[in-house]
């Protein structure tokens, strides 16, 4: 696994930064990273060199280091960090709420695992995404896995995974005490954007304490081109986490209590706004090494309140309410057979709560007078299994097979309108009927395969190639949302497209086949001077979860354009080509090091049943990177370029957009312990609709106009930030 450098640059708020350049000499020395007790590399010893192809399949990427500080400037979103990663796109809602895109597939179709744990998002708009949860810096490495992904990884997926863990805590050498911490302030121009990040350890040689914050806060931003302000993408954010670890010989054990607290958080492309995301939680991790092999542990706990509404850049009132409970547990045990072979063995359990419900509107003719459950008291079970044989047949050529089962169990309460008896809740009253009057329990056992093979055509070329058979259970909304009213159905749904969407309690579990092939060109030195990645990819979805259309929301009261659209399972397939690659251009003492960077992604997506445009398929997109280290400067220079979308879903009314390309400029200097980073994004205040953005709803519903969300126009980023 390409694990970041452990990055000691770090940044502050100058207050912090006085008070403890004080106290930083007192401990100067006393640093000492722990070794790694780490699957990847305890095998990779015990063979030959060759990265292991479970933890470092080739179809796996992580961000270089110039993207990693750009990212971390321009956006407060841990979800920014994937964002030149071949195969990676995200679509947006709210600003600390991007989904990730991998291969096409959006959202639950990907694993996305932060800390070892996927926690699926407690509101039916997807506001409280698994990345929305950590800030970036506090973020330790990134890894994205596209298309093959080995069953380890995770399964009730098909799109890939993506995974982000927080650093592991740091120790003192015997009989030092260690203080170590990391700081930072950072001002965004566009939105009036500040937000500031700490941390700090306080160790010895057992045992490791750890707190750490984020505060993030932005009003609404400036659309570029001088389209103006985009209403409803203010947000405001506090993190807080502390993490415990206790270190003994070859054991590793670490706990991490969380807190969030999001007050606001607008999206402009839902009828709806966050007016609250209350998540408490606890995260435990033991990894340890016996003579038999290597065992890592984890469990977790969290708790959610979510609350919606409208922030006064919308118009009406309307509460909604989540309450989620998810707990769950993870074993995986890596015992090498042998020189050659490894055997992983697996096991996991999460468990999903679900409340949603809309309290009464006081004087509202249609909410009210009862309470809407929408979920009541809904869960999600799923137990999983995994068994996996990785084998070194020759220096060149190693295999990898792995076989998974998960067992999804969900069922759910009876549902109520806010009615049974007024005129305007006739339609959901007759809906609430028809669900209650169903069983709602539902299994899926589902099983996963996948076999891929790793060979070194020459010292200079890498080939993976493999099979994956994957499959993913629905979601709770997939299968109980059942408002059938435009209020209700409007409600619900992730696409921000403005459309409605209600459930499907038949739905089946997609499961798709994927082939795909991986080329890896590179320098076959050591200094790794050059790369090129390309890798070609087909998968067919067996009863994708797609949607048909019920009925058109439009009528003499509403001006929405789109549909109430029912889940539905059709076949679908994607392919496309993902590729990436760098060189270093010169790297001498007078110039420093130059490396250009390049990413370029290309993906099509079909419905083999309505024969229309699979929804949110990011067109050709590429990106150019020039990065240049020397002495204590670092600077990148980044063109984003973004083909115009032309193929689309028309089922939902998809928006086409044009193409543009966006100019982001970014450097940094780092003096003894601090860090000053500057940069500017969209240069040239380039007017652009996000392909992946959906659409303006509150301009929608009330003009009628079926506009994309416009792109953020030029930002001036500042950051201080100090390490001690
Ligand atoms: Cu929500």
């Amino acid at each position: 696994m390409s694990h970041l450098q452990n990055n000691r640059i770090v940044y502050g708020c100058p207050w912090v930064v006085a008070f403890f350049s004080v106290i930083q000499p007192a401990f100067a020395g006393t640093i000492v990273t722990l070794p790694r007790v780490d699957i990847s590399t305890t095998h990779a010893d015990s063979t030959q060199d060759e990265p292991s192809l479970a933890d470092a399949p080739l179809s796996a990427s992580s961000p270089d280091q110039g993207s990693l500080r750009m990212s971390r400037l321009s956006s407060p979103d841990a979800a920014s960090l994937l964002r030149n990663l071949p195969g990676v796109s995200t679509y947006s809602g709210g600003r600390l709420a991007d989904l990730p895109v991998l291969n096409g597939m959006a959202d639950d179709r990907v694993a996305t695992v932060v800390d070892g744990v996927r926690i699926a998002p407690a509101c039916p708009n997807h506001m409280n995404p698994a990345l929305s949860y950590i800030d970036p810096d506090s973020v330790q490495t990134v890894t994205a896995t596209a298309g093959l992904t080995p069953v380890s990884n995770g399964g009730d997926s098909l799109g890939g995974t993506i995974n982000v863990e927080r650093a592991d805590p740091r120790f003192a050498r015997h009989g030092k005490i260690l203080v170590t911490g990391r700081a930072r302030g950072t001002y965004r121009s566009n939105g009036a954007a500040y937000s500031a990040a700490g941390s700090m350890t306080v160790a010895n040689d057992i045992l490791s304490l750890r707190y750490s914050a984020s505060y993030d806060e932005s009003g609404d931003y400036d659309a570029g081109g001088g389209l103006g302000r985009v209403l409803s993408t203010e947000y405001l954010r506090y993190t807080h986490d502390v993490t415990l670890g206790i270190h003994k010989r070859n054991h590793l054990f670490v706990l991490t209590f969380s807190q969030q607290d999001a007050p606001r958080e607008g999206f402009p492309n839902q009828f709806m706004d966050m007016t609250n995301n209350r998540s408490t939680g606890v995260n435990g991790k033991y990894v340890g090494t016996f003579n038999w092999g290597t065992l890592e542990a984890r469990g977790y706990w969290q708790h959610v309140t979510h609350a919606m509404n409208m922030l006064p850049d919308k118009t009406g009132n309307m509460p909604m309410n989540d309450d989620s409970r998810t707990a769950g547990y993870a074993l995986k045990a890596t015992i090498p057979l042998g020189l050659a072979h490894t055997l992983r063995l697996g096991s996991s359990f999460d468990h999903e709560g679900l409340n949603d419900w809309w309290p009464p509107v006081t004087g509202s003719m249609m909410m009210g007078p009862d309470t809407f459950h929408a979920i009541n008291n809904g869960h999600r079970d799923r137990l999983g299994h995994f068994a996996e044989w990785e084998a070194h047949w020759t220096s060149r050529l190693s295999t990898l097979l792995g076989l998974r089962n998960d067992l999804i169990m969900m069922d759910t309460g009876n549902v109520a309108p806010y009615s049974w008896t007024g005129m305007m809740n006739a339609t959901d009253a007759q809906a609430a009927k028809a669900f209650n009057a169903r069983s709602h329990g539902r299994t899926d056992v589902n099983f996963d395969v996948t076999a891929m093979a790793r060979y070194r055509v020459l010292d200079s070329l890498d080939v993976e190639a493999g099979y994956a058979r994957k499959s993913r259970a629905p979601n709770l909304y997939e299968r109980y949302a059942w408002g059938q009213s435009n209020m209700a159905s409007t409600m619900i749904g992730w696409f921000g497209d403005g459309n409605g969407y209600v459930g499907n309690l038949d739905l089946k579990s997609e499961v798709g086949h994927t082939a795909s092939v991986t080329f890896r060109w590179h320098d076959p030195s050591a200094q790794n001077r050059w790369e090129l990645k390309v890798q070609p990819y087909y998968t067919y979805v067996h009863n994708y979860i797609n949607v048909q259309v019920l009925r058109s929301l439009s009528s003499s009261k509403s001006k929405l354009n789109g549909s109430l659209l029912q889940f539905v399972n059709h076949d679908a397939q994607m392919y496309g080509i993902n590729s990436s690659g760098h060189y270093t251009v010169w790297n001498t003492h007078a110039y420093g090091k130059g490396e250009l960077t390049g990413s370029l992604s290309w993906v099509r997506g079909q419905d083999m049943v309505s024969h229309s445009g699979l929804y949110q398929q990011m067109p050709l997109h590429g990106t150019l990177a020039l990065n240049e280290t020397i002495g204590p400067w670092t600077g990148r220079v980044e063109l984003e370029l973004i083909k115009s979308k032309t193929t689309v879903d028309q089922i939902r009314l998809e928006p086409r957009t044009p193409g543009y390309a966006l100019l982001n400029l970014g450097g940094s200097y780092t003096w003894r312990m601090m860090t000053l980073s500057a940069g500017i994004d969209n240069i040239f205040d380039q007017r652009y609709y996000m392909p992946l953005g959906g659409i303006l709803v509150e301009t929608e519903k009330s003009t009628g106009q079926h506009i994309a969300v416009p792109g953020m126009g030029r930002s001036f980023n500042v950051s201080l930030a100090a390490s001690f």
